[in-house]
């Protein structure tokens, strides 16, 4: 066999509340038309398909010092996430979710945290999504949901309202960035005083994607083996290949850069669970835009669960013969 068999639980987070365009909350919808339950099943993999989430909605939702938008809709919807995402790890299930806006990865990481609180994350992103409600200029909780989740920041991060039932769970060094390029400076200045990991392009313009694998799992996974939570903004890839997302910004990863990520990762045998996120259908110039980019996100997860760019043949083991 070249491939291990994996089973994979796949939610729909049609979720948007974490920024304000419209049109994210298609993005489970588009990743589903462009394959993706098939091209998993023909990797062997075992699939439960949670369907698409309804979140509660929340009529009422003003923003926290005029600014922060949305805060007890994303808070409740984290929850609700949160517990479906809990109970397919919990059942064994490595846990695909599709997004959503990225504000969705407090539910996912907490709810993977509850039966894997040793667990690591790989954040692939052009944006570092590390503001706190105190340092955000845009607003938007897509740009901020590490700082809920990360134990040492706490104290320079207020509650927001809907947000009492969250418990940090990560720390500094269980965190590497791929593929940073637009990091603000408050941001900086957290990346740096907490020590944090990143690699951005320009690191893997100097060091290549190869090497930046080795080191990711050199820091994350080199001393204990530990379950890995992939983080995967589509927007880490440049825009020519994934122009339907709300925030594209020029300069991203290769084609083949961003598989090799996947691959890299699902060779460790480690993966436990994957968000893909911020893929907005309404924000293509043109039908083909769309699906191109609904189709890298298919390629991204089916590359993290086995599928390879030099082939496989689980099915094959023997060639047929002249009679
Ligand atoms: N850092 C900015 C921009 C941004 C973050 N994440 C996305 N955009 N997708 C912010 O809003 O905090
Ligand atoms: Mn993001
Ligand atoms: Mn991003």
């Amino acid at each position: 066999l070249t491939r291990s068999v994996h089973s994979v639980a796949v939610v729909g987070a049609p979720f948007s509340r974490g920024q304000k365009k419209k049109g994210v909350e298609y993005g489970p919808a588009a990743i589903r038309e462009a394959g993706l339950l098939k091209r998993l099943s023909m990797l062997g993999c075992h699939l439960k398909d949670f369907g698409d989430l309804s979140f509660t909605n929340v009529p009422k939702d003003d923003p926290y010092n005029n600014l922060v938008v949305y805060p007890r809709s994303v808070g409740i919807a984290n929850q609700e996430l949160a517990e479906v995402v809990s109970r397919a790890v919990s059942g064994g299930y490595s846990c695909v979710t599709m997004g959503g806006d990225h504000s969705l990865a407090i539910g996912t990481i907490i709810g993977h945290a509850r039966h894997h609180p040793d667990l690591c994350v790989i954040w692939v992103d052009a944006h570092a999504d590390i503001n706190t409600p105190l340092t955000t200029v845009s607003g938007n909780i897509h740009g901020q949901p590490l700082s809920f989740l990360i134990r040492e920041l706490q104290d320079k991060v207020p509650q927001l309202p809907g947000f009492s039932w969250i418990k940090p769970c990560l720390s500094p060094p269980n965190i590497v960035y791929i593929g940073l390029r637009d990091v603000e400076p408050a941001e900086h200045f957290i990346l740096k005083s907490f020590d944090i990991q990143y690699f951005s392009m320009r690191d893997i313009d100097r060091l290549g994607i190869q090497k930046v694998m080795e080191q990711t799992f050199d820091r994350l996974i080199g001393k204990r083996k530990r379950p890995i939570h992939l983080s995967f903004d589509i927007d880490a890839f440049d825009p020519k290949l994934a122009p339907a997302t709300g925030t594209p910004v020029v300069g991203g990863l290769t084609y083949r850069e961003g598989l090799y990520i996947t691959e890299e990762i699902h060779s460790t045998g480690l993966l436990s669970a994957l968000d893909l996120v911020e893929v907005n259908p309404h924000l293509a110039t043109s039908e083909e835009e769309a699906k191109a980019t609904a189709s890298l996100a298919v390629d991204v997860i089916a590359s993290s669960f086995g599928q390879t760019r030099e082939g496989g043949h689980i099915a094959y083991d023997h060639l047929p013969t002249p009679s």
